[in-house]
């Protein structure tokens, strides 16, 4: 049975947790037979730079294969490292990650009465939760040896690696022949759910077909019994009347992307903002200027509109001959100024293997270093740039949040810019229509 083995977690909600544990224990107990984990694929060995059992490698049925390293940080998590991307017609798998992962989930209650830091003083990576088979549909489990586990079995059935349609990819109208191009795009989902408190955190990790790789923090579980005494303008009337209201509060997530495009990590940083004129004497409407900014050290900088970010290979190009990137592109988010590592949307710091956790960094980075990525941004020249992005959510709870609670995401992506020349998906038929071209007669 699981016991929340660290006394100062959560005081308010821990007589709560464990019932809760005991419910999700017996639920795990009595649950179906667990999913079989598939064999291996024989040709993954090749390319493989983990053992069959920490290794993720999905060939999607569009011909773009993702393969991955997996492993389980006592804190953070899951950790994906050894990320690549291989769309058909690339001779060999484009590394785009050295390592991906959470930073951090901070949650601060609007009513000051408390504030955590979920990763790093709540753990969360000990709450991971069994899967039934039903919730990894047409996937695998894995099992997850968890770290500083509070079970007597360590061994959690936590980790699923699906497939998932996620409607068009293109459609495009042929020129002749009434011939319509259309693809279905399929994704690669990799995800656990964490539970911590009476939340439970789904950490959900989606590599697409064209190259995108989305990462989402999904919220659900239950509110928080023992949070129903907020003051005005602090939370919301929950249940009949007036008489209780759930504490608002807000969940700040940040994700760790150490970036190897190509597979080095001397990537270089680029901001590009737009300013839109009005016409000018002859103009016949507003233009627009776009400019690059080269970021060369390290950086703490704010999303807003026009302005975007992206890696780029220090390496590699297409078949253009186009430097490789990864653009990073921000969610929705709603930012908390209340800390100073919650008051920038994106970091970009030197790499340095003790800095791992955006805010309460358990590491003792050196004297004066600091505990959060804030403080780390110190005007290091950056060759090897590690990217922080915080995304914001604030709750303020509503009647259709119990129960239980339906999962509220949050989360952004990295876009491929110039990886291949074409859509890595353009059918063989459009393969000729790349730059300028002109319809064939
Ligand atoms: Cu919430």
């Amino acid at each position: 049975m699981r016991v929340n083995s660290n006394t100062k977690a959560r005081t308010r909600a821990a007589a709560g947790l464990t019932v809760a544990a005991l419910a999700a224990g017996a639920t795990a107990g009595a649950g179906p037979a667990t999913a079989q984990p598939k064999a291996a694929p024989a040709a993954a060995a090749a390319a493989a730079d983990c053992s069959a059992a920490y290794r993720i490698e999905q060939k999607l049925s569009s011909g773009t294969t993702w393969r991955m390293c997996w492993r389980y940080d006592g804190k953070a998590g899951l950790v994906l490292e050894k990320i690549s991307y291989q769309p058909k017609g690339e001779p060999k798998p484009i590394r785009v990650l050295n390592s991906a992962r959470l930073g951090q989930i901070h949650v601060p209650y609007d009513d000051g009465s408390v504030e955590y830091d979920d990763l790093t003083g709540f753990d969360f990576a000990q709450g991971l939760m069994n899967l039934a088979p039903g919730e990894c549909p047409g996937g695998t489990i894995k099992t997850v040896k968890v770290p500083d586990s509070w079970n007597e079995d360590p061994n959690v059935k936590g980790l699923c690696t699906t497939t998932r349609s996620r409607g068009h990819a293109y459609r495009m109208q042929g020129d002749t022949a009434n011939k319509v191009f259309q693809a279905q795009g399929k994704d690669l989902l990799v995800y656990t759910v964490n539970q911590v408190g009476w939340y439970e955190y789904m950490t959900e990790w989606r590599f697409q077909d064209d190259g995108t790789i989305t990462m989402n923090v999904g919220a659900t579980g239950s509110l928080s019994w023992d949070d129903y005494d907020a003051g005005d303008g602090r939370g919301w009337p929950i249940g009949k009347g007036a008489s209780a209201k759930a504490t608002s509060h807000s969940h700040n997530a940040f994700w760790r992307l150490d970036f190897a495009l190509d597979g080095s990590t001397k990537n270089r940083v680029e901001q590009y903002d737009s300013t839109v004129s009005a016409p000018t004497r002859g103009q016949r409407a507003p233009t627009t200027k776009t400019t690059r900014t080269k970021v060369t050290k390290e950086t703490a900088g704010d999303s807003k509109a026009y302005r975007w970010w992206r890696m780029v290979s220090a390496t590699g190009k297409n078949k253009d001959g186009h430097a490789r990137s990864y653009e990073i592109v921000p969610g929705v988010t709603t930012k908390y100024p209340g800390r100073s590592y919650t008051k920038r949307d994106l970091y970009v710091t030197q790499y340095n293997k003790c800095e791992l956790f955006a805010s309460h960094n358990p590491g003792n980075c050196g004297p004066g270093a600091g505990k959060s990525v804030d403080k780390w941004v110190n005007g290091q020249t950056l060759t090897h740039p590690v990217v922080w992005m915080n995304i914001g959510f604030h709750h303020i709870a509503r009647d259709e949040d119990q129960q239980p609670m339906p999962v509220h995401w949050q989360g952004f992506s990295i876009a491929p810019r110039d990886v291949t020349a074409m859509n890595p998906l353009t059918p063989a038929e459009l393969g000729w229509q790349n730059g300028h071209w002109r319809p064939r007669r």
